[in-house]
């Protein structure tokens, strides 16, 4: 390895001075102007990885939800997990190092590592349809080769599709092919033997509306449309030809605002969804003969799938554990409904889906979801090959619950959220459930909410504990969530500061809406006050 060419070429994506960045919940993210230099870093990085896990390793080019202006970056580790913890520290000084550090930084992560500088590296690369992808994503590239890397890169894709490509290549064929095609194959095959066990009546012509966010989802649900056309149609807008990425539109539009996004055209009862900007994240709503605006969010999503998935477990008689993983935004109505009705055990764990996702790792069947509509089922590995044996062997009503619970492990198809794939199994279900959208919302009443954002001058002076339901600092504040909390009825609320920009975050829940809004804009203002709010103090939202 040629440390000295790494740093004549780095002069070429110079970091600006004294700008410091850190690989947060969802690797790095900025306006994309400043992004150039941690793009080759990454490459570097992911080489590294490459040759210490002796694994394709991916880089994807995203900021998922965030505003068309921005990017973003992340690492995909061999099993199509999120890069692991150490290695979000060497990122984070990595892209720190100012010019002349950068081979002493290099080789202090190589000697930590352990990593073998012969050994060969592959990476493969995907971004999504933001303006600013392209260029960036070949800087990860010029990262990659100076390195010595190997790389492939996919182009336009989907953060879920690019996890899916990592773990295909690192199992050897044996999870599907590490192409499109085979994606498109993997879940339409997967979809289409999981309806033919609904009690079609054949009057009913089963269609999805999906808001597109303008991004990377219209065009790779345009690809895979045709795979399941039979069972589903549908229907796309909010498809990039014109509007901005995430503009008005998406899923975090949607689940933050609580109304549709423009550009859908919406009638009543009709059921709808929302992708975010990479095709992670989905909502669903619809529309009321009053014209009501109802959300069905993450949480619902979660509830779906776990009571559905119980209900096949009972069928076949195995007794597998199941539970559900939420954070601190999970509405109280959901962690009730699945605590005290459905009998499901619920735990909650930070803000982030690696957080979800590590906890979910401790069942049989972890099914988590963030309210905003990013999650998955997970199945171990001993769960999959149990369920499919059992596919092949039971007969009657067991053998077709263990053939549909295999179809929805193949559904489900690789470690992080996917929108497409979550989209196909609720529409799945619905199906086999004969459940109309209202039927599914019904389930339960979510508890009036808002969110709302506070500037401060350093977020870092908040922190928390309990799964960033209490503040520990500063001190004072948690006292003071304490009494407003008590003024409402059925409320709850708390403050953590984001990990992805750079503000402080409210939420708040409560009987009614207007008392949800006052305590948030009232939690804010203590926000405010107490940990070093800068700029104009935080407007009543109601
Ligand atoms: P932050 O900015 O830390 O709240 C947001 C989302 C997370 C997660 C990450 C990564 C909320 C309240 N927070 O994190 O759930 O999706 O972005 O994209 O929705
Ligand atoms: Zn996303």
């Amino acid at each position: 390895m040629d440390l000295e060419a790494v740093s004549k070429r780095s002069a070429f994506h110079a970091k600006p001075q004294g700008l410091i960045l850190q690989y947060g919940t969802a690797g790095f993210r900025t306006n994309a102007q400043h992004l150039d230099h941690i793009m080759f870093r990454m490459g570097l990085l992911a080489v590294l990885r490459s040759k210490q896990t002796r694994s394709t390793i991916g880089v994807m080019v995203t900021a998922s939800h965030n505003p068309e202006e921005d990017n973003g970056v992340k690492l995909i580790d061999p099993l199509g997990e999120m890069l692991a913890p150490s290695w979000e520290e060497h990122a984070t000084c990595l892209a720190s190092a100012e010019e002349q550090d950068m081979p002493g930084v290099l080789t202090a992560i190589m000697e930590k590592e352990a990593v073998d500088p012969q050994q060969a590296a592959f990476v493969v690369i995907g971004r999504d349809t933001r303006p600013s992808s392209e260029k960036l994503s070949q800087s990860v590239i010029d990262g990659v080769t100076v390195l010595g890397g190997q790389f492939h890169d996919y182009g336009l894709l989907t953060t879920p599709q690019l996890h899916y490509m990592v773990y295909c290549r690192n199992s050897g064929g044996r999870y599907g092919k590490a192409t499109i095609e085979g994606y498109c194959q993997k879940l339409s095959k997967a979809f289409v033997e999981l309806t033919k066990q609904a009690s079609c009546s054949g009057d009913e012509n089963r269609s999805v509306k999906v808001d597109c966010a303008n991004g990377i989802g219209a065009l790779k649900l345009k690809e895979m449309k045709h795979y399941f056309s039979q069972g589903l149609s549908v229907q796309l807008f909010n498809d990039g030809t014109d509007g901005r990425l995430n503009h008005l539109c998406g899923a975090d539009f949607v689940k933050s605002h609580q109304k549709p996004p423009q550009g859908i055209e919406m009638k009543s009862d009709e059921r709808c969804c929302s992708f975010d900007g990479d095709a992670d994240r989905i909502v669903y709503y619809y529309s009321d003969a009053d014209g009501h605006f109802h959300l069905i969010d993450g949480d619902k999503i979660a509830t779906l799938i776990s009571s559905f998935l119980k209900e096949l477990l009972l069928e076949i008689g195995e007794s597998l554990n199941i539970g559900v993983v939420q954070t601190a935004y999970a509405n109280g109505s959901s962690t009730r409904y699945l605590e005290d009705v459905m009998k499901v055990p619920v735990y909650c764990t930070k803000t982030g889906v690696k957080h979800l996702h590590h906890k979910a790792q401790e069942f049989d069947i972890g099914v988590y979801f963030e309210a905003n509509g990013h999650g998955t089922a997970l199945f171990s590995e001993a769960v999959e090959v149990k369920i499919k044996r059992l596919a092949q062997e039971l007969e009657d009503e067991k053998g077709k619950a263990a053939k549909m619970l295999a179809s929805i492990i193949d559904l489900f198809n690789q470690a992080a959220g996917d929108a497409i794939s979550d989209m196909l199994v609720i529409e799945a279900i619905l199906a086999l459930k004969g459940l109309t959208v209202q039927q599914w919302d019904a389930i339960y009443v979510d508890l009036p909410n808002r969110q709302l954002k506070v500037k401060v001058a350093d977020r870092r002076v908040i922190s928390t504990t309990d799964a960033e339901r209490q503040a520990l600092t500063p001190p004072g504040l948690q006292e003071a969530i304490n009494d407003l909390v008590k003024k409402y009825k059925l409320a709850r609320a708390f403050v953590r500061p984001s990990g992805t920009e750079d503000i402080v975050r409210v939420y708040a829940e409560a009987d009614s809406q207007e008392s949800a809004d006052r305590l948030a804009y009232e939690v804010s203002l203590v926000v405010f006050q107490l940990a070093g709010g800068i700029g104009e103090k935080p407007p009543p939202s109601f």
